[in-house]
């Protein structure tokens, strides 16, 4: 399997708050590194850079006004003399909520995020359009013919929706794919999300769709991250109803648990035929995660790889969550091993 990497993810590094105290994020540059030394010790195949691709890729899957947000936060913030990190502290939570853009850049930041828990730097666009354009690349290698690839994204996407960033995300990548293979004249696109924080920003973007099947095994929003969404009752709205799964996990999941409610998921992905699946590939599932409380092992991650395969279509693989920079590169590379073996 061929792995898409940048070193332009060094270009993103922020801080975040961690109990009340401002601290360097747990969403860190050594976080890719330690997955792409794994790829290469493995020899699990070539790693390649990515191709760049239109901004029309991104708008796709987001909206305008987000987009041009994204591009010149950072422009606004240091016009009136800032120098840290852009971060939101005020957001239009429900009777203040509206569609008018604010036209200070304060506003403009609440406006466009759901937390505080994806700053903005100088040199973070660079890294998120890569990081998007990995995705894209993953796609683009898949139509020419792979079975499967490896975007390894970072910054992370899945908590991006269409005009909000938030949870480390800024630009869905994983959606960015699927909406790119829709364009490009898929019919239908499946996204299995098995990071343990639900993937909102995904679910956020094919709402109202059948064109995608998008499904989501997570940590119960009552006790979890990011707590407003995940539940079993999210199951889409008008054409996209029924087309929404969402396996809220309790605390303490070990692979018994968790190993039930993937299958069926795969199972109904298998049976929607999707043309293309996507999987938001986020192990802080693992036992040792710093912000998560499954209890997946290492060896767990060989078995969720194969129960992927036996879906038996194009997959793209794109890096989301996973927080224990020791053991990320083995249970991501041990997932991807395990979707090997079982299509060999
Ligand atoms: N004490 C991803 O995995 N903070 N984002 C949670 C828990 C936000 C996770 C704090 C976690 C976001 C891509
Ligand atoms: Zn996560």
């Amino acid at each position: 399997m061929l792995t898409i990497f940048s070193p332009d993810h060094r270009l993103h590094h922020g801080t975040e708050l961690k109990d009340g105290v401002l601290k360097p994020s747990f969403e860190q540059p050594s976080r890719a590194d330690t997955v792409c030394e794994r790829v290469r010790l493995t020899g699990l195949g070539d790693v390649v850079s990515p191709r760049a691709f239109d901004r029309a890729c991104y708008v796709a899957a987001h909206s305008e006004r987000y987009v041009a947000f994204l591009e010149n936060a950072w422009s606004e913030w240091t016009a009136i003399g800032r120098s840290h990190d852009a971060l939101p502290l005020v957001w239009p939570v429900r009777d203040l909520a509206n569609d008018r853009v604010p036209a200070f850049i304060d506003g403009k930041l609440g406006f466009f995020a759901m937390d505080a828990g994806a700053p903005i730097t100088a040199t973070t666009w660079q890294a998120v359009k890569t990081s998007a354009d990995l995705a894209l690349t993953g796609l683009a290698l898949i139509n020419e013919g792979q079975h499967s690839a490896f975007a390894l994204c970072r910054p992370p996407g899945h908590h991006a929706a269409r005009e909000y960033m938030g949870g480390y995300c800024y630009l869905n990548n994983a959606a960015i794919a699927a909406q790119h293979s829709l364009t490009l004249g898929a019919k239908r696109v499946a996204v299995l999300d098995v990071d343990f924080h639900h993937g909102n920003g995904t679910q956020n973007i094919f709402y109202a769709r059948s064109d995608v099947l998008f499904a989501s095994i997570h940590g119960d929003p009552a006790v979890s991250y990011p707590y407003f969404s995940g539940a079993t009752s999210e199951r889409g709205s008008g054409a996209g109803e029924g087309f929404n799964l969402n396996y809220p996990l309790a605390k303490g999941t070990r692979w018994s648990a968790y190993q039930q409610a993937l299958e069926d998921a795969c199972q109904r992905l298998r049976a929607y035929a999707p043309e293309l699946l996507v999987i938001s590939l986020g192990v802080d599932t693992f036992k040792d995660d710093p912000i998560s409380h499954f209890l997946l092992e290492s060896e767990d991650y060989f078995a969720m790889g194969a129960a992927i395969a036996k879906v038996g279509v194009p997959t793209l693989f794109v890096m989301e969550g996973g927080y224990m920079v020791d053991e990320i590169g083995i249970n991501a590379v041990n997932v991807l091993q395990g979707f090997e073996g079982a299509c060999a």
